[in-house]
């Protein structure tokens, strides 16, 4: 009698028995459970990063103020970033990420400097508009002593179109920023797959696989855009122009363009041409070039203009692709990269060994 305990002393110990070993199970299976329950939960701010600075409590403690600049984050134009902390001694900043809010844009993602008290970073925001875009910015950073980098706090806000705003530089100057070394996911619902694919150009039909042989640089954009189409197509003949005649042979430019409607073929071809002999340029149905993008992972909507003779824009993300001579997808090009850089990306790419073609793409 005195060594048993009552009947539901026992249950009760049963059950929590079960719950201890249940609870541990679950934490076997997913480790980062614990880190996700102790970890403050960022929250989000609201506010005009392109207007003014942005100063925000952070999760866990803190606040850390936002400058972007120039103002009006003009999009596809370099920017500097910089990130103030307040009251957060342990906290070390590493990376700001981009998210596209009225258009999938997939995740850019700006590392981090420390800049004396403050970090900083390089980099445009990867899209051709006309129009207004809403961004999130969420700040990652690791506490000292842990090695996971965290949320801490995101921010959304506005960003305004590229023609409108364009507060520095023309379209015919040579970008002199510096190249982000940002990284970028595939933008789209899908992912990309990078595969063949046929255009309609000027001089009939042309495959991405006919220019195999040659390390390509695939661009999609429209002649109507106001000016980071012609950047980087002018960037791309630059480039070109740097390769000895041997190398500059084994390079082809092809621009492909989202605005099938107002983009005829001839005129598609003058335009292209224009920036260099060696870039071709066609475009195909609405239904086969969204097909075509999205296998790319470009992102792109068309914008109703409602005070232009334009009559509408299209927004586009503006990263260009690099190709190898055997077809393969090698690596997205940042727009804004220098020229010197992109001769030099060519030249890595002409050295390259080609993989055997019988592996299916991917
Ligand atoms: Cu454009």
């Amino acid at each position: 009698m005195p060594t048993d305990a009552p009947r539901p002393a026992r249950i009760a110990g049963l059950i929590a028995w079960g719950v201890a070993l249940g609870l541990l199970f679950v934490l076997w299976q997913r480790p980062g459970l614990l880190m996700d329950l102790v970890r403050p939960a960022a929250s989000t701010t609201d506010c005009d990063l392109a207007a003014e600075p942005c100063t925000v409590p952070l999760a866990g403690g803190g606040q850390a103020t936002i400058t972007v600049l120039p103002t009006g984050l003009p999009a596809g134009r370099p920017l500097s970033w910089t990130v103030a902390l307040q009251g957060a001694p342990d906290l070390r900043p590493t990376a700001l990420e981009i998210t596209g809010l009225s258009m999938n844009m997939g995740i850019t993602r700006l590392p981090l400097l420390p800049d004396g008290e403050a970090w900083v970073a390089e980099g445009a925001l990867p899209l051709c508009t006309s129009t207004t875009m809403q961004w999130r910015i969420d700040l990652l950073a690791t506490r000292a002593g842990a090695a996971e980098a965290a949320t801490l706090h995101t921010w959304s806000g506005r960003a305004a179109g590229g023609a409108a705003d364009a507060s520095s530089g023309t379209s015919s100057g040579t970008s002199s920023s510096t190249a982000s070394p940002h990284g970028r996911a595939p933008a789209p619902d899908r992912p990309a797959t990078h595969g063949d694919f046929t255009l309609d150009t000027a001089e009939g039909a042309l495959a991405l696989s006919d220019l195999q042989g040659k390390v390509v640089v695939l661009y999609f954009g429209y002649t109507s855009c106001p000016d980071i189409c012609p950047t980087t197509l002018a960037a791309v003949g630059q480039a070109f122009d740097l390769l000895t005649p041997d190398e500059r042979a084994r390079v082809a430019g092809l621009f492909v363009s989202l605005d099938p409607e107002r983009d005829a073929l001839p005129r598609l071809q003058r335009y292209a041409a224009w920036f260099a002999p060696e870039i071709r340029a066609g475009t195909a149905s609405p239904d086969h070039i969204a097909r075509i993008a999205a296998d790319w992972g470009v992102a792109w909507r068309k914008v109703p203009l409602t005070d232009s003779a334009l009559g509408y824009a299209i927004d586009h993300s503006t990263d260009a692709m690099l190709v190898g001579a055997d077809g393969r997808f090698l690596a997205p090009i940042a727009h804004g990269t220098p020229p010197a850089e992109l001769a030099a990306r060519l030249r890595q790419a002409l050295a390259e060994p080609q993989e055997a073609p019988t592996e299916p793409g991917g």
